[in-house]
């Protein structure tokens, strides 16, 4: 059996970060390194799935909850908007590899990807 993930070790209170939301399946934290004036983290509390891929295979509707809550933070803490971003795979910057999706909100006008 691997060691818990940091997300589960955040989740089970051993590592202190404050849980800001909660479904049935998922949790979200302010991510430490925010890049984006609202920057969260939305995470299954399940670590069985690495990245999205893996989840959206195994558990698609846990993908929907994942997403609905993301959608509700975003209307919570800024206007609504959101861009969401799944990294995948450590040349694409993902560090821990328990599946979480980033919520960047509040003043991206400006931040375009294209
Ligand atoms: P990624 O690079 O996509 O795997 O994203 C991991 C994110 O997790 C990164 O943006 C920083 C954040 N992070 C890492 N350790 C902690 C922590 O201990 N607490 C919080 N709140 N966020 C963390």
């Amino acid at each position: 059996m691997s060691e818990p993930s940091i997300f589960t070790r955040i989740r089970t209170g051993e590592i202190p970060s404050e849980i800001i939301a909660e479904t049935e399946n998922a949790f979200a934290i302010r991510d430490i390194a925010p890049k984006a004036p609202v920057h969260l983290l939305v995470i299954p509390k399940t670590e069985q799935y690495r990245n999205v891929v893996e989840l959206a295979a195994g558990d698609p509707d846990l993908l929907s909850e994942v997403v609905g809550l993301a959608n509700s933070l975003a209307a919570e803490h800024a206007d609504g908007d959101f861009r969401l971003v799944f990294n995948t795979g450590p040349n694409a910057g993902q560090t821990i590899f328990h599946v979480h999706a980033h919520v960047l909100a509040g003043g991206l006008e400006e931040a375009s990807l294209g």
